[in-house]
């Protein structure tokens, strides 16, 4: 039936391709939407090189993307005003519209209604791509099949970068395959190519059916159906399946003697993520989701992409060697909101002299330009972005990323921009601790990442919190139990690369190796740590050697005392910040979580009596 209904609206090579497909559901959600779209035509994506290389042609020829000077490298503009994550346009359908504390909802029935209203026919005139990519490594433990519809072919190709790809998988597993569903139309465009009606922006999530709609919209946050709208999804899956979802890294570590020991990290976005998983000395294997599986009672992790869509603002030579030489290198590499002159890239904070004026995400541009709120238009745009696959880092853990089992997880951070409260790393006391006083109570300054106002200290639990499908309460129990299933727990830290004083920086760019490389010595106990209220921070001796080691720096004493001073003012009022949210917001947060807080308080009060409101390391080291 739905396939006589796809034989009709296919040319034969096309229809084939689907056909080939053994799964009735498939080809009905690709029957009815293929009608209600209505495109001019219809491309189906196989593995092949040949149909990768159509994507990126048409990304070409449909004047989405343009060539650059340097072989393989293409610029994409978006919308001046689709710059970034769409949050107050992006929705969880949910029955009745029923209300979670950190997203919008919207009722499903009125939802899928507006939806498809905004969609009827949108893709007049058009050729809408079917593209079949997997999250995770393809026939793993990890692997989530996927199909994307989008009349973009720069999302399409962007997707070619990131993920790998899905069609054979989708014919292996035959009707066996869950699927995820993506539907994207950019709409619209104007003479620039990018999406007009942003007025009619919207992102809604059908947790149920397990599709996201994305139209009107460019910008990849929004539109890149296996990046972040997949991820609503993941998340959802995870806590119902007992496994962990993660806005976080994936690195290896390299210790002493040749130890690899990976690490996850989940940073809010602009808040050091891509930089600590891009670390010189060390391995990258993911730099943004990460799925985290039990195997055997150990944590094992997986890259879900295979690819980087990263931030460009301030990628310079000298702090990220790595990515400035993959990103002169003539790779495939998507460049999205940035300045071009002369077929060359520029970008704010590259260290380099930018061309007064060229094109960039404003259209023409020229120094000293305004937009029509009287703002001045910088070269590009600070959410300006690079996209590239991993295959061309030189420093990529290529096994890792290919592990059908993943690896296995020695350590996991949690960082966020926090001007004055957490010190630049330390350890928590154990999952739980870690889970509840460091991933839970996360907070960070918000950031360009997102629509809306920049600097603003936020709640941001797990980093996840613009992601949040399920209560949080749930998610959280889930956390818990995770760990109560390990044998051997990973070891979780916390991180602060943003500590100030009267405005300045207490710590450098490449700092966060040094950490990096303490953390590692924890998860195998090779070095001691001093205990504090708030979990173990290293010793002064210890880092010493490290930032010589690492960086070739003397360490001062005056810099370590600065950096880790326990700031008990600060730690209580976010303590009581962080607890008020859970009484007051989200519900049926287990009561473990308000137990640790407390504990937490009732160690910093002690604290406080005996040392003061602010404790030197020095002191506390006194006692070991
Ligand atoms: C983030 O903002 O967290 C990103 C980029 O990783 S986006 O795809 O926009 O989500
Ligand atoms: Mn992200």
């Amino acid at each position: 039936m739905s396939l006589e209904r796809l034989e009709r609206m296919l040319n034969r090579e096309q229809f084939e391709k689907v056909k080939a497909i053994d799964n009735p559901e498939l080809h009905r959600f690709l029957a009815d939407w293929i009608e209600w779209l209505e495109p001019e035509k219809v491309f189906v994506c196989t593995d092949s090189e040949e149909d990768e290389q159509h994507v990126r042609w048409k990304a070409l020829y449909y004047g989405e993307e343009k060539m650059l000077e340097t072989p393989n490298h293409t610029v994409h503009y978006d919308s001046y005003y689709d710059q970034a994550r769409d949050k107050a346009n992006t929705a969880i359908l949910t029955p009745g519209g029923r209300k979670l504390p950190f997203l919008n909802t919207k009722d499903r029935d009125e939802g899928l209604r507006e939806i498809k209203e905004l969609m009827k026919g949108i893709m007049h005139g058009k050729e809408l791509f079917v593209c079949f990519f997997v999250l995770g490594p393809r026939n793993s433990i990890f692997t989530i099949p996927a199909v994307q519809l989008t009349d973009s072919a720069y999302v399409a190709h962007s997707e070619f970068i990131l993920y790998r790809k899905g069609y054979e998988e989708f014919r292996r597993l035959g009707r066996a395959a869950r699927f995820f569903r993506f539907v994207h139309s950019e709409g619209e465009l104007d003479e620039r190519k990018t999406s007009k009606n942003l007025d009619r922006r919207r992102i809604y999530i059908d947790l149920e059916d397990e599709t996201v709609y994305s139209v009107n919209t460019q910008y990849g946050g929004n539109t890149i159906g296996l990046k972040k709208p997949a991820f609503r999804l993941t998340i959802k899956r995870a806590v119902e399946e007992g496994w962990l979802s993660e806005h976080m890294f994936l690195m290896r570590v390299n210790g002493p003697h040749g130890r690899k020991t990976y690490f996850t990290g989940a940073y809010p976005s602009m808040c050091g993520k891509t930089s600590t998983a891009m670390v010189p000395w060390e391995n990258i294997v993911g730099d943004d989701l990460t799925f985290i599986l039990q195997v055997d009672g150990r944590a094992r992790g997986a890259n879900v992409e295979k690819g980087v869509f990263g931030i460009i603002q301030g990628v310079n030579q000298e702090d990220d060697p790595i990515i400035w030489k993959v990103l002169h290198s003539p790779v495939e590499i998507i460049f999205s909101n940035v300045l071009v002159k002369d077929g060359k890239p520029y970008w704010n904070g590259m260290g380099i002299e930018i061309p007064s004026d060229g094109e960039n995400h404003s259209g023409e541009w020229w120094r000293g330009k305004k937009d029509e709120e009287g703002n001045e238009i910088p070269p590009s745009h600070k959410n300006a972005r690079f996209t590239v696959s991993l295959e061309h880092f030189p420093n990529v853990d290529m096994e890792a990323l290919e592990s059908p089992c993943g690896v296995e997880i020695g350590g996991m951070i949690f960082g966020g921009r926090d001007a004055d409260t957490w010190p630049p790393v330390r350890e928590a006391f154990d999952w739980e601790h870690g889970v509840i006083t460091m991933g839970a109570s996360l907070e960070s300054e918000t950031t360009a990442a997102t629509l809306g106002k920049e600097g603003v200290r936020a709640f941001n639990a797990m980093a996840i919190l613009d992601f949040m499908s399920v209560h949080l309460g749930d998610y959280i129990r889930n956390y818990l139990d995770f760990g109560r299933k390990l044998k051997r727990a990973p070891k979780i830290f916390a991180v602060n690369y943003f500590l100030r004083e009267n405005g300045q920086w207490l710590n450098h760019k490449l700092d966060k190796g040094v950490w990096l490389k303490w953390m590692e010595l924890r998860v195998h106990n090779d070095v001691d740590a001093i205990e504090t209220p708030i979990g173990y921070i290293p010793r002064y001796r210890d880092l010493v050697k490290l930032f010589k080691d690492v960086l070739g720096k003397d360490y001062t004493r005056g810099d370590y005392e600065k950096q880790f001073t326990i700031r008990v003012p600060e730690l209580l009022g976010k303590l009581d910040r962080v607890e008020r949210i859970y009484r007051e917001t989200v519900r049926e947060v287990p009561e473990r979580l308000f137990e640790v807080l407390d504990e937490e308080r009732k160690r910093l009060l002690e604290a406080r009596e005996r040392y003061g409101d602010y404790i030197s390391p020095f002191a506390l080291e006194e006692k070991l």
